[in-house]
């Protein structure tokens, strides 16, 4: 995944071609497109080629099964031609390997969510979190998904995966500042509602893009 503009759109539209035509105006300020459940459950798998048109997409489909099923879901996220999946890293070690050697199969990207942004996540999420990093660091992934809503989290986070990528969820609507957060170690912002909400997306997403640069 190229690191230009370190901004990633999380594509929660439901309306295939609305998410079409924003995610065309906002790609240039773009690094990746995210597309998670909401999307393709309104317009299938076949949206991830669609979306692919305009940038590279990460398939957030939060995979937390056994390896088997695991493997399988990937194998169709990666076929359908996703440059990247994020699963949770919560179902141990096998899953998670077996998630990384498909993975290795397609040349592409796994990322492994090891703390969520929501509130919710601090009731189970949070204590294990730097151990879910580490684990996951060793299994092989990519990187990890960690919470923009928590700077101080990222930090640590950072100091536990080393070089690995950090892709953060929270900025805007969770109330999380991208400034903020690549300062605290993100490689990439993932940003949804403060961008497709906006009346101009393509402006809401120059400015986080602006904002990022100017990070010393
Ligand atoms: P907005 O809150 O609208 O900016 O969207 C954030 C996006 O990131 C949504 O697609 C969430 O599902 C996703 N996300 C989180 O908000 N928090 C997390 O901890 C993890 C994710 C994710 O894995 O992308």
């Amino acid at each position: 995944m190229k690191k230009d503009t370190r901004l990633i759109l999380a594509m929660d539209v439901t309306d295939k071609d609305a998410a079409l035509d924003i995610t065309e105006k906002t790609a240039p300020y773009l690094d990746a497109v995210k597309v998670g459940y909401p999307l393709v459950l309104v317009a299938g798998v076949d949206i991830i080629s669609d979306l692919a048109r305009f940038a590279p997409v990460i398939a957030d489909l939060k995979v937390a099964d056994i390896p088997n099923t695991d493997r399988l879901i990937l194998q169709q996220a990666y076929r359908a031609g996703a440059e990247a999946v994020i699963v949770h890293a919560f179902t141990g070690r096998d899953s998670l390997e077996s998630c990384v050697a498909e993975a290795g199969i397609w040349g592409r990207d796994v990322f492994a969510v090891t703390e969520m942004s929501h509130p919710g996540a601090a009731d189970f999420m949070a204590a294990p979190a730097e151990d879910m990093a580490r684990m996951a660091a060793d299994c092989g992934v990519n990187g990890v998904v960690a919470p923009a809503t928590r700077p101080e989290r990222v930090k640590q986070i950072r100091d536990i995966v080393g070089d690995l990528t950090i892709i953060s969820p929270g900025v805007g609507a969770q109330g999380g500042s991208a400034g903020d957060t690549i300062q605290a170690g993100a490689d990439y912002v993932i940003v949804g509602r403060s961008i497709y909400q906006s009346p101009d997306p393509a402006a809401a997403a120059k400015q986080i893009a602006d904002e990022i640069v100017s990070v010393p």
